[in-house]
């Protein structure tokens, strides 16, 4: 196997690789400041009360010094381990590139809205597609009916490729493509697209995201098992490593590990430990290091923890650097370079007074260019409601333009090196990242670590604690749990709406165009080659698939000739517990947490009363439908509501409304909770009350709804049933209390 490589690798755990990074040598306090310090704080300890514990487990002090890093080494950027940036001139000679990641509706909406941003200053493309095609389903399958162009560009063949990039030179201009679940046909499509516009596979510049091992711990759109899903990003390697020079093979994502809910140390880990995977991936395809290693991605998520994120920015590259050098000794110094995108962060912002997400993303924003990125998606404001408009795309994107043109940010080469604390901080976050891949190394390396279970938990763990910390107001959200605002004549964001139903039609009519006529003998033989292919292990899986593609085969169909060998892989599901009540009270102790005179406290009273009275606990289904996979607020809500007092049940991702109806019922819940994150929520939430009535006309469950919901759409809502919507940053507790009200008065009122 890959392992016999390097076989030290797959054994021994990675302990620090590299003399330089031995623990930089911290200093106590500086004395003299320190005696400064005290009488400003009236004789209190400066280093008991300023001393920062962050989320990660590290200790910041209030002021760094010289003596801080007195062991620093010399480092420039360019040179190995990278520290400093994979490019010596870095932004002086070349700016990152302003990639902003859109799509919407139908190929010809979502072309038209890239050749105009392209226009306007935007540099790099990056394609969302919709969980349709993330989950290699055709538009006309019946479980993506609420899906379809939703949340990111419905593509079902060759023939939408071709339409989303027209008028675009893909020898040109760079395309990432965030496409994981049905990588195979859309990598095939896109190659296929680019041959019909004349592109040589050599011209051909991008990403393909094609970073698995991250959708079984967060992300969710896989499709096949794991361990098959891992040849396909095999076949990948292997494919591009051979034909396409120019093209980056993964994007390795921390982006959504953050996402979910995972700090900084827990963030770099993963996804480290996820690009050691990767290389034995590499190895097990029978590619050397050197082959494939160049061009390997990564990318990351910026958050608002400023210092730490330009920190993780730098740890990370020596990190890679450092390990990859130790485990795999590439030749090529380019195998060592660790390359990034950044987006900030989507989960960061509000849905209460809109405006300061600007703000936000450019503090997020200036992180990620502090730490040297190579390439930068800013949010726009309406983020935690609906996909960007016009209107907030363009403040977004001129966020960017205005750091690199107006505020000569790039005029200097990581400029924080030699920062006191932002050298300590790099360094402390890169021993913290290192014991987490030390973990996951422990069990095998993250294949095996996934199966575990470990880090789903830890990031869920991490997810609920820091989500207690908000609603017990330990960390302040500027709108939301503090300085909140309101005012009934103030406009509302006009946000972007699509007409699912128009994007259906119009698909499932070129569809048809297609079916009709394409050579069949020629698409059916091409599936019949795929199937085969994934029979005998041997076939590159990418090389037949562009082969179907070619011969107009569909998403649909070529998943399907797959599935017919992998199967379709079901997640089990995993609830953490305790840590948001620990994190919420101080306590884990139900007793003493109903002492406390606290909204969480009350909750706890609440439920235990209502068990004396009803004779059991408030108890609440949490259901995800549709193609939506977007779990960290349903996790969080389900073990937040446990840990409070209430039975909870957790769906399996995927649910038809049917589904979840029946499970509903079956499980004989008060409530039932569905969360939707993917804009499917005005079809799929009113077909699942239809559905319990259609089980139980005398039913009385509460169906209430929970996620990225705009106000517009509150009334529709109600209007078919729902008692209650809890948007995006409803505390906890609150919601709770709620619940509490709506099933009394629906079970229990005389
Ligand atoms: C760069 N170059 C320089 C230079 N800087 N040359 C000389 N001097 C300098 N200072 C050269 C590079 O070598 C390269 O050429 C070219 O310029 C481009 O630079 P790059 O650094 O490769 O940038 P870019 O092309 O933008 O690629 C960045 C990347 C790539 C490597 C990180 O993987 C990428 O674009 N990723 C984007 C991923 C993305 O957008 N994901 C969206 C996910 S959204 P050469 O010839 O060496 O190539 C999502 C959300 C969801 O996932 O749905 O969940
Ligand atoms: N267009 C633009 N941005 C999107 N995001 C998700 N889908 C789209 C889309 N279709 C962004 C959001 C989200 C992150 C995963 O990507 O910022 O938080």
């Amino acid at each position: 196997s890959s392992l016999a490589a390097n076989s030290s690798a797959s054994k021994a755990p990675f302990h620090s690789a590299r003399s330089l990074s031995k623990p930089l040598e911290t200093a106590p306090l500086d004395p003299e400041w320190a005696e400064l310090a005290k009488k400003e704080c009236k004789g209190q300890d400066p280093e008991k009360i300023l001393t920062w514990k962050t989320l990660e487990g590290i200790d910041v002090k209030p002021v760094y010094t010289l003596d801080d890093v007195k062991n620093i080494e010399k480092e420039i950027p360019g040179k190995y381990p990278f520290t400093r940036g994979p490019y010596a001139t870095m932004y002086t000679h070349r700016p990152w590139t302003i990639r902003q990641y859109a799509g919407f509706s139908t190929v010809e909406e979502s072309n038209a809205f890239y050749k105009a941003n392209l226009k306007a200053g935007q540099q790099g493309l990056s394609v969302a597609f919709d969980l349709a095609t993330h989950r290699g389903y055709d538009s006309d399958h019946e479980r993506v009916t609420g899906d379809v162009g939703m949340a990111g560009v419905a593509i079902d063949s060759i023939e939408d490729m071709k339409v989303l990039f027209d008028g675009i030179d893909l020898g040109k201009v760079s395309v990432s493509m965030t496409m994981n679940g049905a990588v195979l046909p859309i990598l095939a499509m896109y190659i296929v697209a680019a041959e019909e516009q004349g592109c040589t596979y050599e011209q051909m510049r991008g990403t393909i995201q094609n970073d698995i091992l991250k959708e079984f711990m967060v992300r969710n759109t896989y499709i096949y098992p794991v361990s098959e899903s891992m040849r396909i990003v095999g076949d990948i390697f292997e494919f591009t490593a051979k034909h396409m020079p120019n093209y980056n093979s993964i994007s390795i994502s921390g982006y959504h590990i953050q996402e979910a809910g995972a700090n900084a140390a827990l963030e770099l880990g993963f996804t480290i430990a996820d690009g050691i995977e990767y290389i034995r991936t590499g190895l097990k395809a029978g590619l050397t290091v050197d082959e494939f290693a160049p061009r390997l991605s990564f990318f990351w998520g910026i958050g608002m923890n400023f210092y730490m994120e330009i920190a993780k920015l730098r740890a990370g590259r020596r990190l890679w650097a450092d390990l990859v050098q130790k485990h795999f000794s590439p030749k090529k110094k380019n195998s060592l370079k660790l390359r990034a995108h950044s987006q900030t962060s989507g989960w960061s912002l509000t849905e209460q007074d809109p405006y300061n997400n600007v703000v936000r993303t450019t503090i997020e924003a200036m992180a990620a260019v502090l730490g040297g990125t190579q390439s930068l998606h800013t949010n726009s404001l309406d983020e935690a409601i609906a996909l960007p408009s016009k209107f907030s795309s363009r403040i977004a994107r001129n966020t960017q333009i205005i750091l690199q043109e107006e505020a000569n940010i790039p005029k200097v080469a990581d400029p924080f090196a030699g920062s006191y604390m932002i050298e300590s901080l790099t360094q402390a976050l890169y021993e913290k990242a290192l014991g987490v891949i030390n973990e996951v190394e422990e069990l095998g390396g993250m294949t095996k670590a996934l199966i575990t279970g470990m880090p789903k938990l830890r990031i869920q763990e991490s997810a609920a604690r820091r989500q207690a910390q908000i609603d017990s107001g330990k960390e302040t959200i500027v709108g939301v749990n503090k300085y909140v605002f309101k005012d009934e004549n103030e406009k509302q964001v006009q946000v972007l709406s699509i007409d699912n139903t128009k994007v259906l039609a119009s698909q499932i009519e070129k569809l048809t165009t297609l079916k009709s006529s394409r050579n069949a003998a020629l698409a059916e033989e091409s599936l019949a080659r795929l199937e085969q292919a994934a029979r005998d292990g041997k076939t590159n899986l990418l090389q037949a698939a562009v082969d179907a593609a070619r011969n107009r085969c569909t998403v649909g169909e070529i998943s399907y000739a797959l599935e017919k060998v992998f199967g379709r892989y079901n997640a089990p599901s995993l609830l953490v517990s305790g840590a948001y009540r620990t994190e919420y009270l101080g306590t884990n102790d139900p007793e003493a947490a109903k002492q406390q005179e606290t909204t969480a406290s009350k909750v706890i009273k609440e439920a235990e009363e209502f068990l004396g009275q009803y004779g059991r606990r408030p108890r609440v289904l949490i259901v995800k439908m549709g193609q939506d996979g977007h779990d960290r607020g349903s996790n969080v809500v389900a073990s937040g509501y446990a840990d409070l007092g209430f039975d909870v049940d957790v769906g399996p991702l995927f649910q038809t409304p049917k589904e979840a109806a029946r499970l509903a019922i079956d499980s004989d819940v008060h409530v039932v909770g569905a969360s939707s994150l993917a804009a499917g929520h005005k079809s799929l939430i009113p077909q699942l009350i239809k559905e319990i009535k259609l089980l139980d006309p005398e039913s009385k469950i509460v169906v209430i709804a929970g996620g990225v919901i705009p106000r517009q759409d509150y009334q529709f809502l109600f209007d078919a049933g729902v008692k209650a919507v809890y948007g995006p940053g409803t505390p906890i507790p609150d919601s709770a209390l709620d619940l509490l009200k709506h099933i009394k008065e629906n079970y229990y009122a005389a």
